[in-house]
């Protein structure tokens, strides 16, 4: 593809969606043409089954849940991701594939090689070029995300520590495995160290 696909990942409030933001505008600047998205969601189809998701209240199984996952990413990748990075764009997306594998496969009940290969129907062979991890110490980011949202945010946000804390391995296995793809960086330094960081990484990796 000859354009580049970003992801970013970690826990609750680690500052991805933060991130996501001051690294679009950088490369902007850098004179690189940018979509910047978000999962689930990034696309009408996708949103919608973003709202039944993230909602405390719609009973699903731990498959119907992974399945809906995957469908919503499934119209993500190939509505908006994959043309975009086909005409050459840069495509920085806010959580995807390893939030799945972490949150329903490691931490949930399905485990990851289940729900890798329900994600891989969905994606094809649009991995991301490089995966930026943002970690935090114990409960900090679920901690900041509580202050802005409330303690019952939605159905993830709201599980308990040892759910984050099954996350968060999850997130450093898949980062020690895949190293090539994976960016590790500190969440809990400043916006402005964290973004800094970030831009090092994209540098070093992609331009
Ligand atoms: N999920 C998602 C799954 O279970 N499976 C999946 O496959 C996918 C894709 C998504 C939920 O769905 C689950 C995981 C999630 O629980 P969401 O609303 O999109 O829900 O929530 P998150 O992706 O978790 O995003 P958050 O909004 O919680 O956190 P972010 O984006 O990591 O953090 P951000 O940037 O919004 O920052 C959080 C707060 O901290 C401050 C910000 O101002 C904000 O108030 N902040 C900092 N404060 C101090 N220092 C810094 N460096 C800071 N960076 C940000």
């Amino acid at each position: 593809m000859p354009g580049k696909f970003i992801t970013l990942e970690g826990g609750e409030g680690a500052g991805k969606s933060t991130q996501a933001k001051l690294l679009a505008s950088w490369l902007h600047e850098q004179g690189i043409e940018t979509v910047e998205t978000r999962e689930p969601g990034g696309t009408p189809g996708a949103d919608a089954v973003r709202a039944l998701l993230l909602e405390n209240d719609t009973p699903l199984t731990p498959m119907a849940e992974a399945h809906l996952f995957a469908a919503a990413r499934a119209d993500h990748v190939e509505t908006l991701i994959r043309p975009a990075l086909a005409d050459g764009k840069w495509v920085i997306c806010d959580r995807f594939i390893d939030s799945t594998l972490a949150y329903q496969g490691a931490a949930g009940e399905l485990g990851v090689d289940i729900v890798r290969a329900i994600n891989e129907t969905a994606i094809g062979d649009t991995w991301p070029d490089l995966t930026v991890l943002l970690r935090m110490n114990g409960d900090a980011g679920t901690q900041r995300a509580i202050a802005r949202d409330g303690a019952e945010s939605d159905r993830f946000t709201s599980r308990d520590f040892a759910f984050h804390a099954s996350v968060a391995e999850a997130f450093d296995v898949f980062a020690s495995n895949e190293p090539d793809r994976f960016a590790i960086i500190d969440g809990g330094q400043t916006v402005d160290q964290v973004a800094e960081a970030v831009r090092a990484a994209v540098r070093e990796r992609l331009i």
